[in-house]
């Protein structure tokens, strides 16, 4: 079945915060202790049922550019949503969040709705970071929060619906434009068509973005 709604979410944040492994818990229920950088994979989807339509949630993953500050604006374009992911046991991982932040409100619509996740909540006895002081931090910056763990899989389903619920949430409430109502004599379903088109078109895009770095790679690489 085809499906009513293409919502583009980046996933962003540290080095080795487990933005792979929660992104891999989603979409098919894994996860890798030893996990290596995926080259040429940068997004991968699930579709989901929210209020009653056909969500397909591509998420896009950062395949260790943030490593090397290298993360560019093409990411970010199109993007409705984002998970901010930092590590509870390594601090500075979560005071990083609000650098990752400025990068959003530089790069994103200023629209995106945008979850703080402070991942790898399994490793109690390693915890650096309290809940209270995300939770605070989330609030005063107008983010949505949730502890995770992608080894357990605990909040990683609810966290990812959440947020798609949000995006679902702005785009409904988003006004028709013109040309929607002029092709929607019934008054509803046009912002769905209009938001088909819009995302369809950024996906071309950015598939050329990614087959041509994916090129790029295969050309330079000198991988044994
Ligand atoms: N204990 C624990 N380890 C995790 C969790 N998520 C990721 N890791 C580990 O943290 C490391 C980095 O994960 P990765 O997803 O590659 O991080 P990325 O660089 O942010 O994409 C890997 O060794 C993972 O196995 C988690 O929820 N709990
Ligand atoms: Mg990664």
């Amino acid at each position: 079945m085809e499906e009513d709604y293409v919502f583009k979410i980046v996933v962003i944040g540290d080095s080795a915060v487990g933005k792979t492994q929660l992104l891999g818990r989603f979409t098919r229920d894994e996860f890798f202790l030893d996990s290596k950088s995926t080259i040429g994979i940068e997004f991968q989807t699930r579709t989901v049922d929210i209020a009653r339509r056909r969500v397909k949630a591509q998420i896009w993953d950062t395949a260790g550019q943030e490593r090397y500050r290298a993360v560019t604006s093409a990411y970010y374009r199109g993007a409705l949503g984002a998970m901010l992911v930092y590590d509870v046991t390594r601090r500075h991982t979560f005071e990083h969040a609000a650098r990752w932040v400025d990068e959003l409100r530089a790069h994103a619509d200023k629209s995106i709705v945008v979850m703080l996740i402070g991942n790898k909540a399994d490793l109690a006895a390693g915890r650096a970071v309290a809940a209270d002081e995300a939770a605070a931090f989330a609030e005063e910056q107008g983010l949505f929060f949730s502890e995770a763990s992608a080894l357990s899989g605990e909040n990683v389903e609810r966290a990812f619906l959440r947020l798609l619920e949000e995006i679902h949430a702005n785009v409904s409430r988003r006004p028709l434009g013109d040309e929607a109502a002029s092709a929607d004599g019934r008054g509803h379903g046009g912002a769905d068509v209009l938001m088909l088109k819009g995302t369809k078109l950024s996906l071309a895009e950015e598939m050329s973005i990614m087959e041509t770095s994916a090129l790029r790679r295969a050309s330079s690489c000198s991988c044994s």
